[in-house]
């Protein structure tokens, strides 16, 4: 049975691919094999990469991940991994136009994984997918892995929440495309990038983008000095340390050319420091690992409870619902109190 794991953490690539397969397809037992790779997770550094359509990302991605094959001298080589996630797309296998220019560059690495997974049904779904793929690269040894998805709406943030960093890439041009889109990119974003810097606009672009930052980091800055004149008077840190804040760099890239390239990589491992010395990894680890319990419990716990009623029961429930004898929230409260899922009243 711990066949197939055992060669996913031997590095058998086949084995990765068929375990992957089974983990879309929502397979049980590539569930346990995912029980026994998951001892061995928790070492990656994970990278998100997300923008609008057409902004770059994949030709920016397949740059990141050349460059961590192929760093300046005395850095040392990582594993890289390429997780391609399009939750517009009704496809999945690697047909998407990215990834063929990217096995131009990096075919026949084998330092360098690239997969790409499309919706199937839930978007909720498709994160949790995503995530798992993560944990099973992770423990085969990808000790860099980058998550590609399009937009920012909320199926991305869902994405975003499972990587370390999350570089968000604008392009040119795209003021009012910024304005709306603004509260969205910074939430999520630890990185902007600029990219098709060779076009027309793309130091506006940065600037706009700045201007932003500035307006969100001045109540970041007020929050400093707070902080300061408590430290001055003797009194204990408040939570949430503002000093722990990192204030998003913009930088511009040309991904056709590779230009800024090497600076992105610099910000990105920078990045991956910060969070390490305030203890942000931990935190954010931590938080991710509850949300993935919290949401693995909740679906337990619901087919649990519709395995062990009938449909004309929940029909009944649903019928109390609807007369007003109870609200949904005193429903479950009943029924969560009574330890059995049998009864109503
Ligand atoms: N001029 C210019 N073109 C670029 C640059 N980066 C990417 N492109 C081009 O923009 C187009 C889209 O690039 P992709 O890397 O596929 O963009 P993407 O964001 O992954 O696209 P989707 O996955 O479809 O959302 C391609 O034709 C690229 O060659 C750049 O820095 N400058
Ligand atoms: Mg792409």
């Amino acid at each position: 049975m711990k066949l197939l794991s055992e060669a996913v953490l031997a590095g058998d690539r086949l084995s990765l691919a068929r375990l992957i397969t089974g983990i879309e397809n929502q397979q049980p037992d590539a569930y346990t094999h995912l029980d026994h790779l998951f001892p061995y997770t928790g070492n990656a550094q994970l990278i998100g990469v997300t923008g609008s359509p057409g902004s770059g990302k994949s030709s920016l991605v397949n740059r990141i991940a050349y460059y961590y094959r192929h760093p300046d001298e005395n850095q040392p080589t990582r594993k890289v991994a390429v997780v391609a996630v399009d939750p517009t797309s009704p496809f999945t296998g690697g047909a998407l136009l990215g990834d063929r220019v990217r096995m131009r560059d990096l075919a026949g690495d084998s330092g360098v994984f690239i997969r790409s997974m499309a919706t199937r049904g839930a978007l909720g779904g498709l994160a949790s997918a995503t995530s798992q793929v993560v944990q099973v690269l992770d423990a085969a040894g990808f000790e860099t892995i980058i998550i590609e998805t399009v937009g920012v709406g909320q199926s991305e943030i869902d994405i975003a929440r499972l990587a370390h960093t999350v570089v968000v890439v604008e392009v040119p041009g795209m003021g009012d495309h910024i304005q709306a889109g603004k509260a969205g990119i910074l939430e999520i974003a630890d990185i902007l990038v600029v990219n098709k810097a060779d076009q027309d606009g793309a130091d506006h672009t940065v600037r706009l983008l700045n201007q932003m930052l500035d307006l969100e980091y001045s109540q970041e800055l007020e929050n400093i000095t707070h902080h300061h004149q408590r430290e001055r008077e003797g009194l204990p840190a408040e939570q949430g340390n503002p000093l722990n804040q990192w204030r998003p760099p913009v930088l511009k890239t040309v991904a056709t050319q590779g230009e800024g390239v090497s600076e992105l990589v610099r910000r990105l491992n920078k990045h991956y420091r910060h969070l390490e010395s305030c203890d942000e990894l931990r935190n954010r680890e931590e938080k991710r690992l509850q949300n993935e319990f919290d949401h693995l419990l909740r679906d337990g716990l619901i087919t649990r409870w519709r395995n062990e009623i009938t449909d004309e029961r929940y029909k009944d429930i649903i019928a109390g619902l609807m007369k007003r004898d109870y609200s949904p929230r005193e429903a479950v409260r009943k029924l969560v109190s009574m330890g059995s899922f049998l009864l109503l009243t």
